[in-house]
């Protein structure tokens, strides 16, 4: 790892969560832009992995697609074995077995990620967020390897909708669901680790992302695949709730940049001033597929429905990063496309997690 004029440069790097949404789409953009770079994947696959995340979109293997660049491991982050030895191998491989660990990071982004999910089942929450976070910062240690931690703008809790303030660096943290806590804990462990346990380390909370391989269970492809199939998007409660969109791969340039300008043991928060309501969002929705405004439906709201999240990007700005995606409607008009042509690849989550929502959700 060089430190000249404040960059580091990593060759090796373990992507946690690599088979889900936001590490799918970085081990893409890595592999396709940053031929120097080797990406080892551990996932556990679970209900929202999808194993066509690590094929190309022409369906091709990435191991195949990218010789000697790629290579996965179906793995737990539970397991502290299972990750010793998968950062142990990065930090080999990494130091050409000469025993220095330069230019190995691990990129976490493994969680479970959906707030609905955590309000019938926190346990595995607490166990995958907070316990696994644990074993990879533990490793990182062990094995002297940079850790950068994947997190989320919920644990600052919600805003007013007319609060001028939005999200920032000195924001306390006040978590309002079972998910927003897990990851509350896990970010204040990483902290912890750097303080007092010589963990190096970068930390970024990022707001609501949108783009490809997104589950269906989750807000945007819910309604997108839902009006694929000829159905009505479904709005929980009034659908005032204000989230702070910006597009994956705006994300994912943005760890980039942390990861090679970023301050270690700092925090960035990410954001591409992208504040809409759920309401506006159906409304693109709708104009994009031709149809009338108000052809949706409303649904039981979410209890402890956070009403706005809204960050202040100034932090990340500060290292040159912009996003690319300025034109909101531009990005979901992509993201549609997407979601048009690769119907296979969602159809059969969308079956498993419509089952789930009907066991709790009725229209108003
Ligand atoms: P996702 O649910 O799409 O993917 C999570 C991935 O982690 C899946 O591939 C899953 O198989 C894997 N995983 C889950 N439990 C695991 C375990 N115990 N061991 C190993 N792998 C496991 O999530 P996402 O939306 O891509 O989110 C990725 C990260 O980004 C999360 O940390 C999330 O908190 C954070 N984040 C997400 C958003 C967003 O809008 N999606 C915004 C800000 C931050
Ligand atoms: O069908 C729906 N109808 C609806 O109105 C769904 C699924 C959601 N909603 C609302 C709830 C939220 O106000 O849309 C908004 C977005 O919902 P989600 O997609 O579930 O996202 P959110 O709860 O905001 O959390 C997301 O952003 C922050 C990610 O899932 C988290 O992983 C990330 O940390």
């Amino acid at each position: 790892m060089s430190t000249e004029a404040n960059t580091r440069t990593f060759t090796h790097l373990l992507v946690t969560g690599g088979a889900g949404f936001i590490g799918s789409n970085f081990v893409h953009r890595t592999l396709a832009t940053r031929p120097e770079v080797k990406i080892h994947v551990l996932d556990a696959l679970t209900y929202a992995a999808n194993p066509d995340n690590l094929k190309t979109e022409e369906g091709i293997p990435l191991e195949e697609a990218y010789p000697g660049r790629f290579t996965f491991t179906k793995g737990d982050i539970v397991n502290s074995a299972v990750v010793d030895d998968v950062v142990g191998e990065l930090a080999r491989e990494a130091s050409g077995g000469d025993g220095r660990t330069s230019g190995a990071a691990i990129v976490h982004c493994a969680a479970e990620s959906h707030n609905d999910n955590s309000l019938v089942d926190p346990g595995v929450f607490a166990r995958t967020n907070v316990e696994g976070t644990v074993n990879l910062a533990a490793a990182a240690v062990r094995h002297n390897v940079f850790l950068h931690h994947i997190s989320t703008d919920e644990v600052f809790g919600d805003l007013a909708l007319d609060d001028p303030q939005r999200f920032t660096t000195a924001t306390p943290y006040r978590p309002s669901s079972p998910y927003s806590a897990s990851k509350a804990s896990a970010d204040h462990f990483i902290r912890a680790f750097i303080r007092s346990k010589g963990l190096r380390a970068t930390v970024s909370n990022c707001s609501n992302n949108y783009g490809p391989r997104q589950h269906p269970e989750k807000f945007i492809p819910r309604q997108i695949t839902a009006l694929i199939e000829g159905k009505k998007p479904r709005l929980y409660g009034q659908g005032l709730n204000v989230r702070d969109w910006i597009h994956v791969d705006d994300h994912n340039d943005a760890v980039w940049t942390i990861l090679e300008k970023g301050t270690e043991g700092e925090t960035y928060l990410i954001g591409a001033d992208g504040e809409r309501s759920n309401i506006q969002v159906v409304r693109d929705l709708l104009r994009i597929f031709g149809q009338q405004p108000n052809a949706f439906l409303h649904v039981t709201d979410r209890p402890g429905h956070d009403r706005r999240y809204a960050i202040d990007p100034i932090s990340i700005r500060s290292l040159g990063w912009e996003p690319v995606y300025w034109s909101f409607d531009a990005g979901l008009r992509e993201t549609v496309a997407w979601y048009q042509n690769n119907q296979q690849w969602w159809k059969e989550a969308r079956v498993a997690s419509e089952e789930k929502y009907s066991q709790t959700e009725r229209e108003l």
